[in-house]
């Protein structure tokens, strides 16, 4: 092929929004499980390529990112009121999020009329107690919990860093420098790492639709659809309602500049793998500060978990109406409060819900057994709460920038989907 010819065919390719060349490989990993089944799988490690490249960025774009903007705001009372504006915004969206899962499964019945058996029994876990979680948030050794990733320790360790720079004044600024560069890097690596999602997203998609044939999902089909229709009301409902009238913003412009992070989220199935993709899109799309973003996506990612909450609610009813169970009010508002909290113990990663869930039904006297039910079609569940999980994330980081003045409403408005 000519010289001329490569560099137009490449000059076409950049021109295309990211956005659009990974939902092109989303839809053809779905044709490419489809047409061939569990051999679509020899596709899966352009996937697990993808993923590690976007886990390799975590801790070092978190750190950076958060010791840079905590000195780049330089008022520990501002940084104060953001933490407690994103908790109470945090903790706000996930109980509408319970709220509506369950509202759709009692309107909807997902489980009334069905016949399925199962038997392999599921571990009951602990709720983690709130003791437990903030005293787990002091990191003993800050690179061990660099190393082990441990988010949570992180942040705590970043912004006690961040702050201590700010307080030693000049003497602070060479690291202070430092640290500017090295998350400027990290932002440039995150760019490459995202020219790899059209693959990688294709590789992920062809496989789990090739293992998860009609057969398995029609007799559930039902559930999944209440599932994903819960969570399109919310973010369509709550999220943009909130967007609209708490902080005067249009719901479209973060629809769009949230794309690339939900398709990440969709076919990864995991908050914190895509934790780089959501701090590129806060920024970049959305016009969230560093500072911002830098704290409220980290902490959104472990503890922030929407999409979680709703598959709580609604499953916990499925199961109920599966085994002929007739919930009170009080296991209504018992599912609201272990939900919440199950949800705030989840893990940013695959499957962690499904290990959550049992502390729900435990706690309604639901046998633990009847997880099994769903567990098959978990994955297809889990990405539709991943997508919410980092769509929460997202819209609470827009809100508590916008009240914060660290939103740049020029790159809002223009809503620029990278
Ligand atoms: N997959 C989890 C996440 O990454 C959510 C879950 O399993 O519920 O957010």
């Amino acid at each position: 092929m000519s010289h001329s010819a490569t560099a137009a065919g490449d000059s076409l390719w950049r021109r295309i929004p990211l956005w659009q060349k990974i939902l092109a490989g989303l839809v053809l990993g779905v044709l490419a499980g489809a047409l061939l089944g569990e051999d679509a799988s020899v596709f899966k490690p352009l996937g697990d390529i993808f993923i590690n490249a976007i886990r390799m960025l975590i801790v070092p774009l978190v750190f950076s990112t958060l010791v840079v903007g905590i000195t780049a705001m330089r008022d520990p009372q501002k940084m104060g009121r953001i933490g407690a504006r994103t908790i109470v915004l945090y903790l706000v969206t996930t109980a509408f999020a319970i709220a509506i899962g369950l509202l759709a499964s009692w309107l909807f019945q997902p489980g009334a009329g069905l016949d399925m058996s199962f038997e392999s029994g599921v571990e009951a876990k602990e709720a983690p107690s709130l003791v437990e979680i903030l005293v787990g948030l002091v990191p003993r050794n800050p690179i061990d919990a660099l190393a082990s990733g441990n988010i949570l320790q992180i942040i705590v360790f970043a912004i006690g860093l961040g702050i201590s720079l700010t307080l030693i004044g000049e003497k602070g600024e060479p690291a202070g420098r430092v640290f500017e560069s090295f998350a400027e890097a990290m932002y440039k690596l995150t760019n490459f790492v995202m020219a790899l999602a059209p693959f990688g997203v294709f590789g992920l998609i062809a496989h789990v639709a090739g293992n998860y044939g009609l057969e398995v999902l029609l007799p559930l089909a039902k559930v999944i659809g209440v599932a994903y229709l819960a969570s399109v009301v919310h973010v369509l409902l709550v999220y943009s309602g909130l967007l609209a009238l708490l902080g005067r913003l249009n719901p479209v412009r973060y629809l769009q500049g949230i794309l690339d992070a939900l398709v990440v989220a969709y076919s990864s199935a995991s908050s914190s793998g895509t934790l780089p993709v959501s701090l590129r899109c806060a920024q970049k799309n959305l016009g969230v500060s560093e500072g911002v973003a830098g704290f409220v996506l980290p902490v959104g990612a472990t503890i922030n978990m929407d999409g979680t909450a709703i598959y709580q609610g609604v499953v916990a009813v499925f199961i109920a109406q599966l085994l002929g169970v007739d919930l009170s009010l009080m296991d209504y508002g018992m599912i609201i409060a272990t939900g919440t909290l199950a949800s705030i113990g989840t893990a940013g990663v695959p499957g962690a819900g499904l290990v959550m869930l049992s502390i729900v039904m435990a706690q309604i006297g639901l046998p633990l057994e009847a997880i099994a039910v769903i567990a098959g079609i978990d994955r297809i569940l889990d990405m539709a709460r991943t997508s919410v999980n980092v769509a929460g994330d997202l819209m609470v980081t827009t809100l508590v920038g916008q009240s914060e003045g660290e939103l740049d409403r020029a790159v809002y408005d223009a809503a620029r989907k990278s």
